[in-house]
């Protein structure tokens, strides 16, 4: 089995992977540990990250970057919108609503859904691990944004599907890194010490993020998340850009913002520009040669300048910083070290923000870039039986607080409850109890939509059916457990109903309708007096509720538990004097933004014939690139080593049919099917074969004779 993290970034994705030594990040084909999450559509095949990425400036509107926030959202989003009139390829809307991408591919018009884009780059990540790995990969852990909401991480999910991967977990970036922080840590304090409390900081390409951790022996808690999900290095390169184009303008009368691909190559080389003035504080050029209308432009810019272009956006730096200790209730001098990855982290402004607000130095010592990749693989070695890895326990928070509305069935109105708090703790589960008569609908929603970054509140819709009234005619109870699962996804996990038993006696011959048993009937006044003072809803204590939440406490082998523990309920064996059973109710969920399974099963067949016909040009390639070197390499040894094997005549007549090969390699033989170039191939060698064989014939003589030699 493989253990895989993956850091699918806005702008560069990492692969860690667990091997025996311990985690390492891999290279890709191009000996590169990072692909850049860009995917080129092409007439004949798919380009996925760093072939893609050249090409970003010569096939500009079907060559993808910038969409990993696309997921999850409305086409009419606001962000879904502003990203849209920026991006030089064409966003359109899907059947469903979702966003999708117009590009020709194969010499036609497609529309590809985000989901679909994102699992071609997973795909392509998935291949290169197996490369490194030389086995096959399936399960792994993907790393999302903190700040991702249930309708984001569920469509990161889909893609994951897409690629046929089995994502074990998506894993927050900042929680990722934490745990690449501490695991290796010898010096934790112990359980009963005080923890260490370390704050994360990650700057990338699109997202700012800050989460605050407890560390001790052998575990790490999140005491909270903050960040700004649209500060990022780019928002950097867009000022440089913004100020360059204003330039440009009034110095050589050019519209860069209405030329995309001069707009592309300045954006490029912004961002080279930005990098420089990380590493240098004075005057540094930016040359583009004929960069639009045949111009060559220059202009320069130093560090200090930057800084006061960027005034704006590093004043935004503070905020979550400030936000997350006032969460976490913590001073400055509760905090051991401040951990900063990302990018973005590297611009010297950004880290004196940082190192400024918490009135210390700030420690680099993590790899910037990688990670987050390796607190994925770390975190897929700890969920993957197959791997041994030292316990370690995570607790990771809910980022936004949920609340479950319902309609009451007594009253006009609505009934609701904030179920899980802005930084709880999760996974987790809850178990809520309402008194019903009835089938009725939970609608789930984030309590505060002003704090999600996200323009709906609704997270989902859960009607639990086949609820009636109990035999007497009275309200039934109704047992409703509530998740954050481990990839910080909400919903109502099960449901069921309290039906109240006989008690099995000799004396005992009253019919089903009524209660005997005195406990029994002390319990049905209680349950009616709750039912009198609170109408129906929530009838556990909050006390009670963390009570069962701690012991449901969610991972695998608990739900396996809790599902065994259930089943035991229901035969009701005729001796068994159970008082109550439980029945299971079936939840029909209606998930907001969700893409349909039979839509994903129909991506995943469309991703496959991609695959095929990616691997069929490939070969096709490679038969025409064989055929070429073989009359560049026959053509060079014609006039050197073969010279003395081959007869004058024949050296001519081979000379020519190379000359009228390599003519027909450029003109009709530029695009043909692969068998055509095997059986050119197969031509070319009919002549050479003999050439060949004389020539190694007489380098093999005098080695074979020397060999001989020396047995005898
Ligand atoms: P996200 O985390 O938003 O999904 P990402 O993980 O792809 O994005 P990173 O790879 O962490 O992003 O960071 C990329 C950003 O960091 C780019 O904006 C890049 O220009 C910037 N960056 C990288 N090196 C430097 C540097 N030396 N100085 C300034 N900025 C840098
Ligand atoms: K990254
Ligand atoms: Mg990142």
């Amino acid at each position: 089995m493989s253990v895989v993290g993956i850091d699918l970034g806005f702008l560069n994705c990492y692969i860690g992977v667990a091997r025996s030594g311990g985690i390492e990040t891999i290279a890709n084909e191009y000996s590169d540990r990072c692909t850049p999450a860009c995917i080129s559509l092409g007439s004949k095949t798919r380009a996925i990250g760093n072939a893609a990425k050249s090409q970003i400036v010569t096939n500009v509107k079907n060559t993808l970057h910038g969409f990993k926030k696309l997921h999850g959202r409305a086409f009419e989003d606001p962000y879904i919108q502003t990203e849209r009139a920026k991006l030089p390829y064409e966003l359109q809307k899907m059947p469903n609503g979702s966003v999708g991408v117009k590009v020709r591919y194969l010499d036609e018009e497609r529309l590809f859904a985000v989901e679909q884009i994102t699992g071609m780059l997973l795909a392509k990540l998935k291949e290169t691990s197996e490369s490194a790995l030389k086995k096959p990969v399936a399960d792994c852990v993907i790393s999302v944004p903190s700040f991702f909401t249930d309708a984001e991480r569920r469509s990161v999910m889909a893609a994951a599907q897409i690629a046929g991967l089995n994502c074990l977990k998506l894993m927050n970036e900042t929680t990722a890194v934490a745990l690449a922080y501490g695991i290796y840590k010898q010096d934790l304090p112990a359980l009963e010490e005080k923890p260490r409390n370390v704050v994360f900081v990650d700057m990338g390409h699109s997202a700012y993020q800050v989460s605050i951790c407890a560390f001790n022996k052998g575990k790490l808690k999140v005491l909270a998340t903050t960040f700004d999900p649209f500060l990022g290095g780019r928002n950097f390169d867009e000022a440089l850009v913004d100020y360059f184009s204003e330039e440009f303008r009034t110095k050589y009368k050019l519209n860069v913002k209405e030329n995309p691909r001069a707009l592309l190559r300045l954006y490029q080389e912004c961002e080279k520009l930005k990098k420089l003035m990380s590493a240098n504080a004075s005057d540094l050029p930016l040359n583009i040669e004929c960069f639009m209308n045949d111009l060559d432009v220059s202009s320069k810019m130093n560090r200090a300048q930057f800084e006061q272009l960027c005034a704006a956006l590093l004043s935004r730096v503070e905020p979550p910083l400030r936000a997350a200790m006032d969460q976490a209730k913590l001073q400055r001098e509760d905090i051991y070290s401040i951990e900063i990855v990302g990018g973005a982290t590297r611009i010297p402004a950004v880290k004196e923000q940082i190192s400024n607000f918490f009135c210390k130095e700030i420690s680099t010592t993590l790899n910037a870039d990688e990670a987050v990749a390796r607190g994925c693989a770390l975190q897929c070695a700890i969920l993957s039986p197959a791997f041994k890895v030292r316990e370690f326990s995570i607790t990771d928070v809910v980022p936004y607080s949920i609340t479950l509305r319902w309609k009451s069935s007594y009253e006009e109105g609505t009934g609701e409850c904030e179920v899980f708090s802005k930084n709880h703790a999760a996974p987790f589960s809850k178990v809520i109890t309402f008194h019903k008569k009835e089938p009725f609908d939970l609608e789930a929603y984030y309590t505060h939509p002003h704090e999600v970054p996200y323009p709906d509140s609704r997270i989902g819709r859960f009607t639990i059916q086949n609820v009636g009234p109990q035999h007497d005619g009275e309200n039934s109870k109704v047992k409703v457990k509530v998740r954050v699962n481990i990839h910080g996804l909400f919903s109502v996990a099960n449901a069921s109903i309290i039906e109240k038993q006989n008690v099995e006696g000799d004396n005992n011959d009253t019919p089903m309708d009524t209660e005997s048993s005195s406990k029994n009937q002390g319990r049905d006044d209680e349950l009616d007096k709750m039912q009198v003072d609170q109408d129906e809803g929530i009838q556990k204590s909050q006390a009670e509720q963390q009570n069962q939440a701690d012991e449901e406490t969610e991972n695998s082998g608990t739900e396996a538990k809790a599902a065994s523990a259930d089943k035991q309920d229901h035969p009701a064996q005729p001796k068994a004097k159970a008082k109550v059973k439980s029945i299971d109710l079936p939840i029909q969920a209606t998930l907001y933004r969700q893409l349909g399974q039979d839509l994903v099963n129909c991506y995943i067949e469309n991703e496959g014939k991609m695959t095929m016909q990616d691997k069929l040009e490939k070969e096709r390639n490679d038969a025409k690139n064989a055929v070429e070197e073989y009359v560049y390499d026959f053509r060079d040894k014609l006039c050197g080593v073969f010279e003395k094997f081959i007869t004058g005549e024949d050296s001519n007549k081979l000379t020519l049919m190379l000359e009228d090969t390599e003519n027909w390699l450029y003109e009709d033989g530029e695009d043909q099917p692969k068998q055509v170039y095997m059986d050119k191939l197969q031509e070319l060698r009919k002549f050479g074969q003999p050439i060949q064989e004389r020539y190694m014939e007489h380098e093999e003589r005098p080695k074979v004779l020397n060999e001989l030699g020396k047995k005898i």
